[in-house]
């Protein structure tokens, strides 16, 4: 007997596999554990008639010859088959995207993709499998969850091309909306309204912050879910949810920001946690339980600025090659080739008044117009940047004036000059921390 199994708490990806690998074998019985993801229970509660699929525990597992584990390689993400880690005559195949576990497969397909299911999808393509478009859904949301839509970093052009054509397939993008959808049911709601009671609202270095604690009982999923609601419903700049669960003896921060220079990731890594720039969460091992105390310590690292990101100062280019106002059109075409730039930033006492390039000398009529000053000739303009600004402000500004650099400037003299090349290496993360 054949089995397909997948790993405990199955999310969508891991259910999508299951499926896949019933059409790559087609004789094998797929067990799908006990324990599934509250968005696969709901998808299974509907869908169930299509699927005949086993528990771990309606099968006798010394009738199991071959095992094939999806989404999964180690014994200890697997639901009842840890017996069978002891049998030597056990065939085992593997189709996994995470880093080797500790089964031993004679026959392994491991792929570093974003989706353990892209690896199947790929198979059946090239098996030129027919799908129902029910089963191109499945697999799409499959795909879905674990590469966050195609956005989250570990996402590769298999997973694209994968999704590309399980739309040809007629995947329903409504039904992978409603399945998608953020598990928000009576506990998250009942503890929004408990947030939504008591906010405590502050103006820190610029930020408007909102804060709010909450007693817990256990565990509650999705509280970050919670605190995005609090924040959408505040709209302040970064929103903190406090939850407490006195039993659990736990007490946990989790941050949201909406700004792009206010890094909750950070901050929260400051308090011992983790996360990204726009949410992140901390934990307190103590008994320890004073909202007062967290809030103080999160207005603490703010106002300390600990939690800025990069900012222009640290990625610009400096010292700028530029001109004064009143230098000769003769010496600035000395300098554009000296320098090899096409164009420079012209200050007039260390201000930045315009911007002059190769193609200004264009506007020469006759050779003792070289002798004219730059600022005859100039574009005047006064699109600088502050040096305490964001990437993210600099790239807006460039979009918004079709300019590929802007002079960055602080108490109103100019430090440095930003480049679409700064802010693109800063995204692409060639800059070290
Ligand atoms: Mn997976």
């Amino acid at each position: 007997m054949e089995i397909v199994t997948t790993h405990k708490g199955s999310d969508f990806d891991a259910l999508a596999s299951l499926v896949a690998a019933t059409l790559i074998y087609p004789d094998a019985v797929p067990v799908l554990p006990k324990s599934v993801n509250a968005n696969v229970r709901a998808f299974m509660s509907i869908h169930k008639d299509l699927f005949d699929m086993l528990h771990p525990r309606e099968i006798n597992l010394e009738d199991v010859t071959r095992l094939i584990v999806v989404d999964a390689g180690s014994w200890s993400r697997l639901e009842g088959f840890a017996p069978l880690k002891e049998r030597s005559d056990l065939s085992i195949h593997i189709w996994d995207h995470h880093a080797p576990g500790d089964m031993v497969a004679d026959e392994l397909h491991n792929e570093g993709l974003g989706a353990g299911v892209t690896l199947l999808v790929g198979e059946l393509e090239k098996r030129r499998t027919v799908l129902t478009p029910m089963l191109a859904t499945l697999f799409l949301l499959g795909i879905y969850e674990d590469t966050g839509n195609l956005s989250f970093p570990a996402t590769t052009p298999e997973d694209a091309r994968a999704v590309a054509w399980l739309l040809d397939r007629k995947a329903d993008l409504n039904v992978v909306a409603q399945f998608r959808r953020q598990v928000y049911g009576e506990e998250q709601k009942s503890l929004l309204f408990e947030m939504m009671k008591k906010p405590l609202r502050k103006k820190v270095n610029g930020y408007t912050l909102s804060f709010a604690a909450s007693e817990i009982r256990g565990y509650v999923p999705n509280l970050s879910v919670v605190v995005n609601m609090f924040l959408d419903l505040e709209s302040s700049d970064a929103g903190f949810g406090i939850f407490y669960d006195e039993e659990g003896g736990k007490c946990m921060v989790i941050g949201r920001s909406k700004s792009d220079s206010l890094d909750v990731g950070k901050l929260m890594r400051n308090l011992g946690g983790g996360g990204h720039p726009g949410a992140g969460s901390a934990q307190f091992k103590s008994d320890f339980y004073n909202p007062d105390a967290v809030f103080e310590m999160i207005i603490n690292l703010i106002e300390t600025e600990q939690t800025s990101s990069v900012r222009l100062g640290d990625i610009m280019s400096f010292p700028v090659v530029s001109v004064e106002a009143s230098t000769s059109m003769e010496d600035l075409g000395i300098l554009l080739r000296q320098k090899g730039c096409t164009g420079v930033p012209v200050t007039d006492n260390g201000k930045v008044v315009g911007v002059i390039s190769r193609r200004d000398f264009k506007k020469l009529r006759k050779k003792a117009q070289l002798k004219f000053p730059v600022k005859a000739y100039m574009t005047p303009s006064v699109i600088q940047i502050g040096a305490d600004r964001s990437p993210m402000e600099a790239a807006r500004l460039m979009i918004k004036h079709d300019i590929g650099r802007v002079p960055v400037v602080e108490e109103e003299q100019m430090i440095g000059i930003v480049t679409r090349t700064d802010v693109m290496r800063y995204y692409y993360d060639l800059v070290p921390d």
